[in-house]
């Protein structure tokens, strides 16, 4: 039934751009990650290049591959490339000019240890991070227990170094997908029990459910480089992951010159916090699908990607 409604509001989305021929029939190669909305977003775009007559198609990629599968052009587009998670790797390789960079989304993000509003009562003192020293055996489970568990998804953060550096008593549980993160909360949510786990801004929780990010000590460069800075004069890492961090669309360096009019869409591109979190929360706590839910926000957010299509892609008597 789902797929039938996809396809139907698929049909609905007629587009303005019947002049346009693309530069290259090459499929663009678009990268799918594993959190919803890096996958909805990846979906729309991949639909509205369709739409311009562009060939797509999606590969699910790593965030670890997917820098060496951009630079070498086996892959094309990253529409979410987060700040607190991939600067490092990312300013690597567009230092060197083996990325490039299509310009900012509007949503301003963070990433970071986050619990539901019912755990305050549980633990006072919080979001102050320095409460959990005293109550990391709230969230201990069989696995960790002692210590406290915090629960985190495949993405590279530091979270050990963290940990050690501002003498926390928790023990890092990895899952492989965000699904997982979500079964996790949900589950705790429902029985109001403790939970610390790795979230983020814009994202599906926050259109449905009261919570807080931990207040770590504020990010600074330099904790990442400086030992000496920061609550802890030997270690790296004693503080919190940016805040009002950037959200960036990076691409194949050589995807400008091959499809212009696609590149052109890709920077004009531009997502709000709250449509991401909406988007996202459409799959994580409604079920859809991340087709349909990309098909449901092209026909209801008509405006907003029209105002995406390039110059080069309208015909004259548009
Ligand atoms: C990259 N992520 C949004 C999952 O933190």
């Amino acid at each position: 039934m789902q797929a039938i409604i996809t396809i139907l509001l698929a049909l609905l989305i007629t587009f303005p751009t019947a002049a346009f021929v693309p530069e290259s029939q090459e499929p663009i190669r678009i990268i799918l990650n594993n959190w919803t909305s890096q996958i909805v977003l990846s979906k729309i775009t991949g639909t509205l290049l369709e739409r311009m007559g562009y060939r797509v198609a999606y590969a699910t990629v790593t965030v670890d591959d997917q820098w060496g599968a951009l630079r070498l052009g086996l892959e094309h587009v990253q529409v979410e490339v987060w700040e607190g998670t991939m600067s490092m790797e990312s300013n690597r390789f567009l230092q060197k000019g083996l990325l490039t960079e299509a310009g900012d989304h509007a949503a301003l993000t963070r990433e970071d240890w986050w619990y539901p509003a019912y755990v305050e009562e549980m633990c006072p003192g919080l979001p102050d991070w320095r409460a959990l020293k005293r109550c990391a055996s709230l969230f201990a489970t069989d696995e960790t227990a002692p210590s406290g568990r915090f629960l985190a998804g495949p993405w590279e953060k530091p979270e050990r170094a963290r940990i050690r550096a501002l003498g926390l008593d928790f023990k890092v549980v990895e899952v492989g997908h965000a699904d997982a993160l979500w079964a996790e909360l949900k589950e705790a949510m429902r029985k109001k029990t403790p939970i610390l786990l790795f979230n983020w801004t814009p994202n599906w929780v926050e259109a449905r459910h009261k919570g807080r990010f931990v207040e770590f000590p504020a990010y600074a460069p330099e904790c990442e480089t400086d030992p000496a800075w920061g609550v802890n004069p030997d270690f790296h890492q004693d503080c919190g992951n940016p805040k009002n961090a950037w959200l960036k669309k990076m691409v194949w360096p050589g995807m400008e010159k091959r499809w212009p009019c696609a590149y052109a869409l890709l920077r004009n591109i531009s997502f709000t916090g709250p449509m991401i979190a909406e988007a996202a929360a459409w799959v994580d706590a409604d079920g859809m699908t991340p087709g349909a839910a990309a098909a449901r926000w092209l026909t209801t957010r008509r405006s907003v990607w029209e105002s995406w299509i390039p110059a080069c892609a309208r015909s004259q008597n548009d």
